[in-house]
């Protein structure tokens, strides 16, 4: 046992990530505290609904002979992805997490395979599955800032949570949970209230109104709702305006551009795409020009973005007061 825990130890301070072992019993407090805020009203109906019924029905195939968690933190950079448009070369951010959001847990189970010993199993929480922060929280990995996002010392908010259920028995002494904990940093701090572009950080509670957030809007298919300020657009996808107000993350921020260029047939095409957000089979988005949007997506690892992509960048660039194409 202890050469496991010292061979996942090594593992983590060689690859530059921060881990550590919980109580399977974790994923259960956290459903509970959910479920309590879900029947006290703290959280709307629709966005439970789309989220966080899923993460809560998650129980994990190894059943009860499951004895721990194993939760990594995984720094992460933003990326810049470029398109051709007819005011030159533009660059968008991707906050962290959103490319290779699921390669990075595939290539963490390949490389744990092996260190944790013969027989041991691991079976990954992926993103729909189980409250990763909250976890994360009380085994004492991160804290939580007034974002809403955890952050570690060393990574600010910039990072994955990479949770896995194990049957690895761990120590009587690492199972007790830790109460969440709040950043020192927020206790006479409001700059990310200040920053969210559209009230989703509230005066009042500390619990993010998940439901005005921008990036519930602009990961998913929705039509923008009337309320949403036309000036809150600043990314691809995602949003960066709480990370980068906060002063925890100062200096913290990697960014990486992606070798894939759109042309300016491809950005084009993409901004006069029309199609509603919710037409997956669309047939706007046929045709060489959208195979080869397709295939850049793709090779970025955001496929999904095929859907909202028009929508995004048109809404960019309004909020920049551009013409591109
Ligand atoms: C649903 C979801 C979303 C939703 C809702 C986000 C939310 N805050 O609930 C939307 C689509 C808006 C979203 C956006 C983003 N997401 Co998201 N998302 C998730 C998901 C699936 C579940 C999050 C969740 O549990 N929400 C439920 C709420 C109730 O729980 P909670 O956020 O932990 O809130 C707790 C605190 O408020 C605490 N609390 C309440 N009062 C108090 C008081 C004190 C003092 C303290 C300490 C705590 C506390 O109680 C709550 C739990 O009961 C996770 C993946 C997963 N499976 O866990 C990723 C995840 C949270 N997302 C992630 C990321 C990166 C983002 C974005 C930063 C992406 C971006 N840059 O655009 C934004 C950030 C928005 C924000 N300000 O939170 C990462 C966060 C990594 C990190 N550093 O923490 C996660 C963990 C994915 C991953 N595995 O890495 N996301
Ligand atoms: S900006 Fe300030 S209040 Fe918000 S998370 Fe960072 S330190 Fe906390
Ligand atoms: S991600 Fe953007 S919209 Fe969401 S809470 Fe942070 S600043 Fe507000």
């Amino acid at each position: 046992l202890v050469d496991v825990l010292r061979s996942v130890s090594d593992w983590a301070s060689r690859s530059g990530y921060l881990v550590t072992w919980a109580d399977r019993g974790l994923l259960d407090l956290a459903y509970k505290e959910v479920w309590t805020r879900r029947d006290s009203g703290e959280l709307d109906p629709e966005f439970y609904g789309r989220w966080l019924e899923p993460v809560t029905a998650y129980r994990p195939a190894l059943g009860p002979a499951a004895s721990s968690i194993l939760i990594i933190a995984v720094p992460r950079p933003a990326h810049i992805v470029r398109f051709e448009t007819r005011s030159g070369l533009i660059e968008t951010i991707v906050p962290p997490v959103f490319i290779q959001d699921k390669s990075v847990p595939k290539r963490i189970l390949d490389e744990l395979t092996g260190l944790v010993g013969d027989g041991a199993r691991l079976e990954p929480m992926g993103g729909k599955q189980g409250l990763h922060k909250s976890v994360a929280a009380r085994a004492g990995l991160v804290r939580y800032g007034r974002t809403n996002i955890t952050f570690t010392s060393g990574f600010g908010s910039y990072l994955q949570i990479v949770p896995f259920v194990t049957d690895v028995e761990i120590p009587h002494d690492a199972r007790a949970p830790k109460a969440p904990q709040a950043l020192d940093e927020c206790t006479d701090c409001r700059l990310c209230e200040h920053a969210c572009p559209t009230g989703a950080i509230g005066a009042d509670r500390f619990l993010l109104r998940a439901h005005r957030c921008l990036v519930y809007f602009n990961e998913d298919i929705y039509e923008w709702p009337d309320w949403l300020p036309a000036t809150s657009h600043h990314c691809l996808v995602g949003c960066m305006k709480c990370q980068e107000a906060c002063p925890a993350n100062a200096g913290k921020l990697r960014l990486e551009t992606v070798p894939e260029v759109f042309t300016f047939q491809e950005t084009t095409a993409i901004l006069n795409d029309f199609s509603r957000s919710d037409d997956l089979q669309s047939s706007a988005r046929h045709g060489p020009v959208w195979d080869s949007i397709r295939d850049k997506l793709t090779s970025i690892k955001l496929p999904w973005l095929e859907y909202m992509i028009g929508r995004n960048m048109r809404a960019l660039e309004k909020a920049r007061g551009c013409q591109w194409s």
